[in-house]
């Protein structure tokens, strides 16, 4: 199992609307994310350690790199509610291409080393549920 599923235990914030690709303070510790509700964020450690950067629901990036993230995240949470376009697809290049990996609302995904997803996403946009089907099936 690549994937792990958690349900997500989103503390009511009140989202401000940032532009896209904001770095957070504080490194989660362990396994307790520091990913508030309604954001989609990315680790350069693993188990949502280490650097991180966030984005708020509606807020694609087609370009990591800007954000000091491309091609060095190694963990990830869609902490983003049910509904709507709330899915995240991740994509292994700038511009919304090459491979993917589609992040339910609520999922946590921290890929192994020999998997592609590890230190190579580079863009992400967001989606509903049946963008993400599109887009990552098969
Ligand atoms: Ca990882
Ligand atoms: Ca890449």
């Amino acid at each position: 199992m690549r994937r792990m599923l958690t349900a997500a235990l989103g503390v009511a914030a009140t989202a401000t609307l940032l532009s896209g690709g904001i770095a957070s303070a504080d490194p989660a510790k362990g396994s307790q994310s520091n990913c508030e509700q309604g954001w989609f964020c990315a680790y350069d450690g693993d188990e949502l350690t280490g650097f991180s950067i966030y984005w708020t629901v509606g807020r694609d990036d087609p370009d990591w790199h800007s954000d000091n993230i491309g091609d060095k995240a190694e963990s990830f949470h869609n902490n983003a509610p049910w509904g709507g376009s709330t899915w995240v697809v991740l994509y292994q290049n700038t511009g919304h291409s090459g491979s993917r990996e589609c992040l339910q609302p609520g999922e946590i995904f921290d890929p192994a080393a020999w998997y592609w997803a590890e230190n190579e996403v580079s863009s992400h946009l967001w989606t509903t549920q049946a963008g993400a089907a599109q887009r990552c099936s098969g």
